[in-house]
């Protein structure tokens, strides 16, 4: 199809994804052999199969057990570097990951084995591939504010590598609200923070991390279509919505891709762009998403060249950079 050329040939931005979601079962094998942990499973094939979810909860149970093969400084350098040569040949030209320290820390890894394995594989991504970066802390959700408040203490010699901070992990019963005196510190500190809300969770919380948190962007978001004035308001205010299909897909929020929102977010306006999140669990990388979803939503070339602007719109990059790209 002509319009998949076009989005295999565009440069592009990634905006939502998380770095431990890009473990691939055949790294998961390499490095729990080599780091002697036992996992659940006899070999790649039959972690594959488990990899059929019925919810966000039932994928993020599987996601933090994988992520436990990570131990060294190298092992998050491997990850990252596997990640970034990914990107490269999706035509990816800018970066901004997430990870979550506390899944790490929880097992006794330091924050700074994890920060500086990430960071120096970005660092050769710019160097070797020319991908541009941002790193983004993830607050755990599920867990306390105060366990959020003690992963930015020991984060805070790290600074200058962190770029925001994020919010993700099981959405609902744990609203923004819970985090409002963790985010009044980040931006204290000078932090700007994204949040994911409206996955699984009411419209409600789109608004709460808006208000309560003051994030500059929202991951997911795709439930702000069940509040018209929400629509409106994200329209006018242009807050990106970092929208990632076929995560949506194999997370049962939505039961065919076909019934995606995608297009009408497009439609009233919306800063959405589509994302990956968490590649290695969902099924494919960005390119994957662009092209399933042009396949499932009929997608036109201008819809495809607006979701790649509104990804570098709404990336952290500076204007001049923008400018180049767009
Ligand atoms: C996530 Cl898809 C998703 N939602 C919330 N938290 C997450 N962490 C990793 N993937
Ligand atoms: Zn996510």
């Amino acid at each position: 199809h002509p319009v998949d050329q076009l989005i295999l040939a565009l440069p592009k931005t990634e905006l939502h994804l998380h770095i431990e979601g890009t473990l691939e079962p055949e790294m998961m094998f390499e490095l729990a052999q080599k780091n002697g942990i036992t996992l659940p499973y006899a070999n790649v094939e039959e972690v594959r199969a488990a990899y059929s979810f019925d919810n966000l909860q039932s994928f993020l149970d599987l996601y933090y057990a994988g992520a436990s093969v990570l131990v060294t400084e190298e092992d998050f350098y491997d990850l990252t570097w596997a990640y970034c040569e990914r990107a490269y040949s999706d035509h990816i030209v800018h970066i901004e990951i997430f990870f979550d320290p506390q899944t790490h820390t929880a097992r006794g890894i330091d924050i700074g084995t994890v920060i500086f394995g990430i960071t120096r594989a970005l660092q050769d991504a710019t160097d070797k591939l020319g991908i541009s970066s941002r790193l983004i802390l993830c607050f755990l959700r599920h867990l306390s504010e105060a366990d959020g408040q003690a992963t930015l203490e020991a984060a805070l010699p790290y600074l200058a590598q962190i770029d925001g901070v994020g919010l993700d992990s099981s959405e609902l019963g744990h609203p923004p609200a819970k985090f409002q005196k963790l985010f009044k510190r980040c931006r204290d500190l000078g932090l700007p923070a994204v949040a994911h809300a409206g996955e699984e969770g009411p419209a409600s919380y789109i608004t709460e991390a808006l208000d309560l948190l003051g994030a500059a962007r929202i991951d997911h978001g795709v439930r702000c279509t069940d509040d018209a004035a929400l629509v409106v308001r994200l329209a006018t205010e242009r807050i990106p919505l970092t929208v990632c299909p076929l995560s949506n897909l194999k997370l049962c929020v939505v039961d065919d891709l076909a019934k995606h929102n995608l297009r009408n977010l497009l439609a009233a306006g919306l800063c959405a762009m589509v994302n990956s999140d968490d590649p290695a669990y969902f099924g494919g990388y960005l390119n994957a998403n662009l092209l399933a979803c042009r396949a499932a939503l009929d997608l036109s070339a201008s819809e495809v060249i607006q979701l790649i602007n509104h990804s570098f719109e709404a990336s952290w990059l500076p204007d001049a950079d923008k400018a180049r790209w767009r």
